[in-house]
């Protein structure tokens, strides 16, 4: 067999290199010419642990290739990006592109999956951009045997930093616009998943994955939340959430600086735009965790102004610890905020997974990257904002003297 894979990004080269170490030729498909060439010479152009090894050794094998064309194959999957909308609806414009691009090198039997993050009707909508394109494929409806396309919803759930563990050993969602289309996308999935495969209509598979990251948004704002409060009462929140967790029935997620990443701040807003007036809770979920960034950096000012002229270090960029990922990352709002807040004071930052001042930081002039080590021994506050390894290493040897402020609670 022959699949194509849109998307060669942190889920489509995952899932491409999965299936071809299944003896499947796959073609990985992007727009960008530069993850092409990359692909193509079986290099990985982001960091994800193990990932490397896997795609150099599949492109080596002749099982993985890359293309910018869309080729004929038995089975597609969509696994481009669903970015958000100023207004907050999703924006399935890279969505929709695959979809009609798969259309004319459509065959009758062929599957198509959808694994983008999507909201509920997604799929359906597919099935139909791709329906219009194509009158004369019979396209499945409900009730309906015969069709020659099969059109299935099956979500990524991996989590970065753990996707080459993670796509393999989950349990996968995979809904179908029929039952058939679930069964044959289902097919797909069992050449590598070791997961059990569950199997429900399109509607519902869309609707579980938004609400899986959901779950974990509120709980997180939970725990956010817990922190302001417990800081005005003057009790230690990790203490709180020490104890409270002993219960047998409550785990209590980490306070931090905030929500970051391409998924969790993202995903609840669509079901936030789908049913507006009933999303009370996830909407203020995500509020509380939008807030934080500002809640941290109005912390890391106050401390400052203790002193005349002080130097603040602050460690780490990324979204969250041992990953490379600095987009949406709540340590660069906070990093931000503070350089803007306090023009004058020197700042250092320090992240051992970054090499260059992220865009939205490299317009303070009073920002400068540095080594851990050197950051914070001249620094008279030092803001802990991402747990990389190498940082809860320093704890008890460098930090005497020093204001902390500890936003993971890795140095307790
Ligand atoms: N965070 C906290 N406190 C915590 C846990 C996380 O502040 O206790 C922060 C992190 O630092 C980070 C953000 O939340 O900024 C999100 O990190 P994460 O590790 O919770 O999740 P992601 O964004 O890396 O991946 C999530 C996962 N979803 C769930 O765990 C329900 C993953 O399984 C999904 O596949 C992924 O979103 C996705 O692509 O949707």
């Amino acid at each position: 067999g022959r699949l194509a894979i849109l998307g060669m990004g942190y889920i489509g080269l995952p899932t491409a290199v999965a299936i071809a170490t299944r003896g499947v030729d796959v073609i990985g498909v992007d727009i960008n010419p530069a993850t092409v060439a990359a692909v193509s010479r079986g290099e990985v152009p982001f960091v994800e642990p193990d990932l490397a090894i896997a795609v150099s050794g599949a492109v080596a094998m002749g099982r993985l290739t890359a293309t910018s064309e869309i080729p004929e194959a038995d089975a597609f999957i969509i696994a481009v990006p669903t970015p958000f909308n100023e207004d907050r609806t999703a924006d399935l414009s890279y969505v929709e592109a695959a979809a009609k691009q798969i259309a004319p090198r459509l065959r009758p039997g062929n599957i198509v999956v959808l694994e983008s993050t999507s909201p509920p009707g997604t799929t359906e909508k597919v099935g139909g951009w791709i329906g219009d394109l194509r009158p004369d494929l019979r396209m499945p409806r409900d009730g309906e045997t015969g069709a020659d396309i099969f059109v299935a919803h099956c979500p990524e759930r991996v989590l970065p930093g753990r996707i080459m563990i993670e796509i393999v050993t989950n349990d996968r969602v995979v809904g179908g616009l029929t039952p058939r289309c679930a069964e044959k996308a289902a097919s797909i999935y069992r050449l590598f998943a070791q997961g059990e495969i569950l199997l429900t209509d399109a509607a519902s598979a869309e609707m579980a994955k938004l609400v899986e990251n959901a779950y974990r948004d509120v709980n997180i704002a939970f725990a956010n939340e817990l922190s302001l409060i417990s800081e005005s009462l003057h009790i230690d929140v990790w203490e709180v959430i020490r104890l409270a967790n002993r219960h047998p029935r409550v785990s209590i997620l980490n306070p931090g600086p905030g929500v970051g990443g391409h998924c969790i701040p993202v995903d609840p807003w669509f079901i936030v735009s789908a049913a507006p007036q009933l999303s009370r809770l996830i909407r203020t979920a995500r509020e509380v965790n939008d807030r934080r960034p500002h809640d941290v950096a109005e912390r890391v000012v106050a401390k400052a102004q203790r002193f005349r002229a002080p130097t603040i270090a602050c460690l780490g960029l990324t979204f969250k610890a041992n990953v490379d990922d600095v987009r949406e990352s709540p340590a660069v709002e906070v990093v931000g905020l503070i350089a803007k807040a306090l023009p004058e004071v020197e700042i250092f930052v320090s992240d051992p997974y970054v090499s260059t001042l992220p865009g939205p930081l490299s317009g303070y002039s009073n920002l400068r990257l540095e080594g851990a080590y050197q950051a914070v021994e001249r620094a008279d506050i030092v803001v802990l904002l991402v747990e990389h390894e190498p940082f809860k290493a320093m704890r008890h040897t460098r930090l005497g003297g020093k204001v902390v402020y500890d936003t993971r609670g890795a140095w307790r």
